[in-house]
């Protein structure tokens, strides 16, 4: 149900499940976040890409599954807190940047998990719905964080109340989307862009995404404090000593991750 395969210092992860539009079942989510466990902590991987297989990117929540917890009582609260947000969370803390190829729909949570990565990449068919009230429930997996800081609050409420499925062009517009490209090329270029990731200097990546998260939710001193000690942290590392020497020396640098 989830594929993991590295080439280069990228481990790409796919939700495999075509059949069911990868929509996830608690099998898949543990699946999901062993991968991606095993990504962040692999110090060879330097970027993650994660895609689906087949016609959707991820259908969120396996409704028929959903359905079978409903009819016997289990609380689902319970399974957004053991399954989603851990999965969210590492992927928008983990120290190296995710790439989402999004290659057809993304609902629900399959929308949120594409939200949490770094960069997104769209096919020309692939769609966004909100679809959480569609059945009655509100955004879960971290998507009342992250959409409103992709594309501004009013936005966020427009789409996650109105529930309209958002084409690639749409998205695109919106700032929802990195890039938008053909079909046939959407993994070929979003691997292309997570290998140019896993080519740059890794532990900048790191401080990056940790700045950009700490000043969302913090005043502008206390990013300008985090920045510097972030600032002195990558000073501090070969990527910067050796991309120094080669700016002056008119090379072109090489980014080792250290
Ligand atoms: O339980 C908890 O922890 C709560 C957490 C909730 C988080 C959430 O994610 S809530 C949101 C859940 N997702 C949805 O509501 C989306 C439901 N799906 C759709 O709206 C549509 O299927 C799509 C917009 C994704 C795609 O539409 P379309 O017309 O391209 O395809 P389709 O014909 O509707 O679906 C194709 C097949 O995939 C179909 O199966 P079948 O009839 O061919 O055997 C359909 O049932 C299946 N499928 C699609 N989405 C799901 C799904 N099966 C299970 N769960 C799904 N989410």
């Amino acid at each position: 149900m989830i594929r993991y395969e590295m080439t280069d210092a990228v481990a790409t992860i796919t939700l495999d499940r075509p059949e069911a539009m990868n929509s996830l079942t608690a099998e898949v989510k543990v699946a999901l976040l062993a991968a991606l466990r095993r990504a962040a902590s692999d110090q060879q991987v330097r970027a993650v890409l994660l895609t689906g297989s087949g016609r959707a990117f991820c259908a969120g929540q396996d409704l028929h599954e959903h359905a079978a917890n409903l009819e016997a009582g289990r609380g689902l609260a319970d399974t957004v807190r053991a399954h989603y947000n851990p999965i969210v969370e590492l992927l928008t803390t983990m120290d190296k940047p995710v790439v989402a190829a999004i290659n057809g729909v993304a609902a629900g949570a399959g929308a949120s998990l594409a939200f949490a990565c770094d960069l997104r990449v769209a096919s020309e068919k692939a769609k966004f719905a909100l679809a959480f009230a569609g059945i009655g429930l509100a955004p879960d997996s971290g998507a009342s964080w992250t959409l409103q800081r992709l594309v501004g609050l009013g936005r966020a409420s427009e789409l996650m109340l109105l529930g309209e499925p958002v084409d690639a062009a749409r998205a695109l517009e919106l700032g929802l989307v990195t890039r938008v490209v053909p079909a046939d090329e959407v993994l070929k270029t979003a691997a292309e862009l997570a290998q140019r990731l896993a080519d740059g200097p890794t532990r900048a990546f790191a401080a990056t995404k940790q700045a950009l998260a700490y000043a969302a939710t913090h005043a502008l001193p206390e990013a300008l404090i985090l920045e510097a000690d972030l600032q002195d942290e990558c000073v501090a590392t070969r990527d910067h000593l050796d991309a120094t020497t080669s700016f002056l020396a008119k090379e072109r640098p090489v980014f080792t991750g250290r």
